[in-house]
């Protein structure tokens, strides 16, 4: 059966987070800013900020879940030191945060959710968004792992909603990290190749299949 059909509601929410660790900026933020309002494939995109906060981040989140009910969910982070648009596989049930988030708090081995699953899997089709984003020529990878800081924190939390949440049953969703820009350090990519990236990745994401859809 076509999901996209079924889909609660034809919106894609992207989310970016705000900066962090004395940062000024963080190009998550900038690039789902440009999409937001703009329709991909009968979509609308809503783009949000999220604070780079434990608990918060997910409070945040899980509203916005509820009020807009999207077929597709796709949260971005900034991780400073990769060179290409991060593709993440898997979120792990694990808060260790190796500097403190925005509020100072810094969880160390503490579980997402307590009780739940290891690990949950992206629902997004990593692989064929992994070729649509090389066909433009832009640098991308599938990352095994988005870290335990607060961005894996949104991507578990995020995974366990819609994993769990009858009325979230038809959304997909995963997690994207993107480099620096070129002002905050190399390696780095610009923000036009950031959105156009996202632009690529999300139009994918709506039209193939998921290997780990429901
Ligand atoms: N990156 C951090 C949290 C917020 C962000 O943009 C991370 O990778 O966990």
């Amino acid at each position: 059966m076509d999901t996209r059909l079924r889909s609660p509601k034809p919106r894609v929410l992207l989310t970016g987070f705000d900066a962090f660790g004395g940062a000024a900026i963080n190009p998550s933020w900038l690039a789902v800013q440009a999409l937001h309002g703009r329709q991909l494939m009968g979509h609308t995109v809503v783009a949000a900020r999220l604070p780079t906060v434990f608990g918060a981040s997910l409070q945040v989140l899980n509203a916005l879940l509820a009020k807009h009910q999207p077929a597709l969910v796709v949260c971005v982070g900034q991780a400073g030191g990769r060179s290409a648009i991060s593709l993440e596989r898997v979120a792990i049930n694990v808060d260790d945060a190796p500097i403190p988030d925005n509020a100072g708090a810094g969880p160390i081995d503490t579980p997402v959710v307590p009780g739940a699953p290891a690990a949950h899997f992206s629902t997004l089709p990593i692989k064929a968004m992994l070729a649509a984003l090389q066909r433009e020529g832009l640098p991308a990878e599938v990352s095994p792992s988005a870290g335990s800081f607060v961005c894996n924190h949104v991507f578990y939390g995020l995974m366990h909603a819609i994993a769990t949440q009858p009325e979230l049953h038809h959304t997909r969703g995963g997690f994207v990290h993107v480099p620096w820009l070129p002002e905050q350090g190399t390696p780095s990519m610009s923000l036009d190749d950031l959105v156009r990236g996202l632009r690529v990745a999300l139009r994918c994401a709506l039209a193939e299949p998921s290997p780990y859809q429901k």
